[in-house]
């Protein structure tokens, strides 16, 4: 074989640095729910139950917290998860006739 194969270490004195890897963490997304006045407290706190696996002790928190700050965090998820969760409540309250509003930001 020839002294320029490429995989062969040639002793040509040049330093040779590994490409660094690519792969970069995704962002993140709050999902979040506002406060209104109409939503009965019930309703709020069947949807963390329902659709972010909370318990009755938790969702009740975050229901109270979204009650007097006006938002809350209902969970943390990448990009396609959080859009998913914000569709599934906003379309549910609606199908109930409440006004809760679900919403997403950059983590
Ligand atoms: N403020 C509502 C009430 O007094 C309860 C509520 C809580 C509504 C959280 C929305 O995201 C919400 N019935």
């Amino acid at each position: 074989m020839s002294g320029t194969d490429p995989y062969r270490d040639n002793d040509s004195g040049l330093a040779v640095q590994e490409a660094k890897p690519k792969l970069k963490r995704p962002p993140l997304f709050k999902v979040i729910l506002l406060n209104d006045d109409f939503t009965p407290m019930d309703f709020v706190v069947e949807i963390l139950k329902s659709f972010f696996n909370m318990n009755e002790d938790r969702a009740t928190q975050v229901m109270l917290q979204v009650h007097t700050q006006g938002v809350g965090v209902c969970g943390v998820y990448t990009k396609d998860v959080a859009e998913t969760k914000v569709h599934i409540v906003n379309e549910y309250s609606r199908e109930h006739q409440h006004p809760l509003m679900c919403t997403m930001e950059e983590a």
